[in-house]
């Protein structure tokens, strides 16, 4: 494989799928850090040759750029026992994968982002104002992961796959978004599961 390297922001959940997945999968990865916080995504150097998007993650492969994390944890992961091999598995997982990113982390990732990072006292009027709808939307994809965990050990069939890592990125650092983790047991056994698979970083 072409050198890869992680253009992150070692705080974000987003990136840290990225690692998470190079773990397991023991490949060797380049970092480089950035500030979002400062806007060092959003310079024109950043834009111009890195992600025209303005964010992090991206994985770079060789001088080829790739922003989204689950894209870039795809293309890891190709080829690995981390997708599985059966099509309707494999479909599965990217429900989960799209799922992620539309039901879950725009809401407990960015309430973590907005309570932790930014601080309440911080926030503006329209932030402040779309709290408890975030809140609501984000217990309730909890305890829709919990109540698919019932029963199960992994997201998809009998084995870790990607859809794990992308739901376990922000799920295990929700409760610095306010969330209590102690009312979803399935999805506190299943935290456990994945932080004991053999390869497994923090995020540190
Ligand atoms: N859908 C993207 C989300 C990327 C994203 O929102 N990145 C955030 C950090 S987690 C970011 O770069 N924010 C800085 C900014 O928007 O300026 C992914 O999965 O990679």
């Amino acid at each position: 494989m072409e050198k890869l390297t992680l253009h992150e922001d070692v705080r974000s959940g987003n990136c840290y799928k990225i690692r998470l997945t190079a773990a397991l999968l023991g490949l060797p990865l380049e970092r480089r850090n950035y500030d979002i916080m400062v806007g060092e995504t959003r310079t024109p150097q950043f834009l111009a040759e890195v992600n025209a998007n303005g964010r992090i993650p991206v994985l770079q492969v060789g001088s080829r750029f790739l922003p989204e994390s689950n894209a870039a944890c795809w293309y890891l992961a190709e080829g690995s026992a981390l997708i599985p091999s059966d099509r309707w598995d494999q479909a599965d997982m990217l429900r989960w994968m799209f799922w992620e990113q539309y039901n879950h982390e725009p809401t407990i990732a960015t309430l973590r982002f907005w309570l932790y990072f930014i601080g309440e006292a911080n926030l503006n009027e329209v932030q402040l104002a779309q709290l408890p709808g975030k809140r609501a939307t984000g217990e309730a994809a909890l305890a829709l992961m919990d109540e698919h965990l019932d029963g199960r050990e992994w997201f998809v069939g009998s084995a870790v796959s990607l859809a794990d890592i992308a739901l376990y990125a922000y799920t295990h650092v929700s409760e610095a978004g306010g969330f209590r983790l102690r009312d979803f047991g399935h999805v506190c056994a299943w935290l456990k599961r994945v932080a004991a698979l053999p390869g497994y970083v923090a995020m540190g």
